[in-house]
C-alpha cells in the first residue's frame, strides 16, 4: 500500500477533524458517525451538493481497510489523501462545477452560485459567497471558470 501524499498542514487539519469526530476519544470513529459528519464538511463547509450520498458511503466503507466497522486515524488520512489528490477528485469537481453553471456557458457567476447554494444552505451569507468568489476567481474577471474552480477546490 503506497503512503498517501498529504502536506503537514493537511495532516494537521485532518487530524483535528478526526479528533473532533472521535467523541469518546478512543481513536476510532464508527462508520455511521463519519457518514453523517462528512456530509456536512465536504469542501468549504458546503453541504453535500457535490457528490451523491451513496458515493460518500462507498468511499467511507472502502476506507475501513481492516473492516472492523470503525475508521482509525491512519484509515482516515488515507481516505482524505485519496479524495484530495486523485484524478477522480478532479473529475468530481468538474461535475460539481456543471451543477453550478446553470446556463452552461462555462462560467460560474455569483448569481448562479447563490441560487444553487441557497437551495441547500439557507444560512449562507453574501459575505461568505463573496469570499468564495474572491478566493476562487484566479484571473479576477468576476466569474469562475471550471479550471479555476477545480484548482481552488483541490488546493
Ligand atoms: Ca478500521
Ligand atoms: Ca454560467
Ligand atoms: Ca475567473
Amino acid at each position: 500500500m503506497s503512503a498517501p501524499k498529504l502536506t503537514e498542514e493537511q495532516i494537521e487539519r485532518y487530524r483535528e477533524w478526526f479528533e473532533a469526530l472521535d467523541e469518546d476519544r478512543n481513536g476510532s470513529i464508527p462508520l455511521s458517525r463519519l457518514e453523517s459528519a462528512l456530509a456536512d464538511t465536504v469542501g468549504m463547509g458546503m453541504p453535500l451538493v457535490f457528490k451523491p450520498y451513496e458515493e460518500w458511503q462507498r468511499m467511507i466503507r472502502d476506507a475501513d481497510a481492516d473492516v472492523n466497522g470503525t475508521i482509525e486515524l491512519h484509515e482516515f488520512l488515507h481516505m482524505m489523501a485519496r479524495t484530495n489528490h486523485s484524478k477522480s477528485a478532479a473529475r468530481f469537481y468538474r461535475r460539481a462545477f456543471k451543477f453550478f453553471d446553470i446556463d452552461c456557458d462555462g462560467y460560474m457567476t455569483p448569481d448562479e452560485l447563490y441560487s444553487r447554494i441557497y437551495r441547500y444552505q439557507k444560512h449562507i451569507t453574501n459575505e461568505e459567497l463573496s469570499a468564495f468568489m474572491e478566493a476562487a476567481d484566479g484571473n479576477k474577471d468576476g466569474k469562475i471558470s471550471c479550471d479555476e474552480f477545480v484548482d481552488f477546490m483541490m488546493s
